[in-house]
């Protein structure tokens, strides 16, 4: 390993996976838009043949985020649902996944609508409850566990270890979805997790100008079958995003360092908010996870739910449109403040009767932490709660 590769996280965030351009010395990895690489004969190339397969853009960008991720191999994808898509695939009709009842819209989507039809077979379980885990796994048929962690939206906390404890004695893989704390917060990998997701359009791009998915892992099997998966199915990010998240993962820990402030500064404003109900932040003392968040991240990250005293859905929509800096959008990760609904924006594929039974109240409101001013953000919010 040389000495970048072995360097702190913010060192290898800068440097990992890339060299200045041999061609050239360009110190940014160049933007290489080809489709295609010439051969001096069948077969004689410099690495690369075709851009379904691989790219040196894109290369760059997989040698860094194997490296933040303490992986052997990262495999990016042309957004996060495409890197789940890929891992499922390696599962067989039949196969059982054991995942969380909380987890990201898109994915409940693609378990239930997608995998299902093909023969997966799903148990969407309360992951904070061990109990629950334990009774859902079929010996010999489970395959997967599929955690979220924190999850999206009610930020629970998933025992990453305990789980992968509890994993392993049937011989079931763990994958879990890291996108809600980054690699700079949260390492499943050296807590014995097999893969790692991140849909990088979030925290890795960080300015919300890109869509992007990676899978990392150090095991070898997965790494060829996602590598056969991307090459078949053909779910490949293009050379300009590749770039852009490159670009972005050379601040991921200023960037998040700044989330977990001002995320901090912003929960404990909510928590003394008359108008405030629940303030869903694993940073706060009262949290229910917050012993196994301090335990497994190394700070409590830039997302936040909250609901209202008032606990309707117009007086949350009526929050949510008074806000300034904060802007009503799905997505989360960028350095500019969202706010969202998730039951009728990212949460709206899971249905209603399956919202209420996990939490998932109408009034819900998301936060994604920016890094702009912590005072600004606060009067901002105090500004859309006095409208109701
Ligand atoms: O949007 P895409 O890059 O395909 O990533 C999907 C995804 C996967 N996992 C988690 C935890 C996610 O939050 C997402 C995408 N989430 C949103 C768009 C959102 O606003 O929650």
């Amino acid at each position: 390993m040389s000495s970048r590769e072995s360097a702190g996280f913010g060192t290898r965030a800068i440097h990992a996976g890339q060299v200045p351009d041999p061609s050239t010395g360009a110190i940014m990895t160049p933007i290489y838009q080809t489709s295609t690489y010439a051969q001096s004969a069948p077969g004689q190339h410099k690495g690369h043949e075709y851009s379904r397969v691989t790219n040196p853009t894109r290369a760059a960008l997989e040698g860094n985020l194997a490296s933040l991720e303490g992986a052997e191999h990262a495999v990016c994808f042309a957004s996060g649902v495409a890197g789940i898509d890929a891992i499922l695939k390696g599962l067989r009709p039949g196969d059982h996944i054991v995942t969380t009842d909380d987890l990201y819209g898109g994915t409940f989507r693609l378990f239930r609508q997608v995998f299902e039809p093909f023969g997966l077979r799903f148990s969407f379980v309360d992951m904070t409850d061990l109990a629950a885990v334990d009774e859902a796994i079929q010996p010999g048929a489970t395959k997967l566990m599929w955690i979220e962690t924190p999850t999206n939206p009610l930020m629970r906390l998933c025992d990453i270890e305990a789980l992968v404890d509890r994993a392993n004695a049937d011989g079931i893989d763990v994958a879990v979805d890291n996108t809600f704390a980054s690699p700079y917060l949260q390492q499943p990998l050296a807590l014995g997790a097999d893969l790692v997701l991140h849909s990088a359009t979030k925290y890795l791009g960080g300015h919300s100008d890109l869509i992007g998915g990676v899978v990392c892992t150090s095991d070898d099997d997965w790494h060829e079958n996602l590598r056969f998966q991307l090459k078949s199915s053909g779910a490949v990010p293009g050379p300009m995003d590749s770039f852009l998240t490159l670009r972005g993962t050379k601040t991921l820990h200023l960037r998040m360092q700044r989330h977990c402030e001002n995320a901090r500064a912003v929960a404990a404003f909510l928590d003394d908010h008359p108008k405030v109900a629940d303030v869903l932040y694993p940073g706060l003392p009262s949290h229910p996870g917050h012993e196994i968040a301090k335990k497994q991240m190394s700070d409590f990250g830039g997302m936040i739910s909250f609901s209202l005293v008032d606990d309707a859905l117009d007086k949350a929509v009526e929050v949510m449109t008074h806000t300034n800096i904060f802007t009503l959008a799905e997505s989360l990760g960028g350095v500019e403040s969202l706010i969202e609904h998730p039951a009728s924006m990212t949460h709206a594929s899971i249905p209603a009767e399956e919202r209420q039974r996990i939490g998932l109240h109408d009034s819900l409101i998301r936060l994604s932490v920016g890094v702009e001013e912590e005072e600004d953000l606060i009067a901002d919010l105090d500004g859309a709660l006095q409208h109701v």
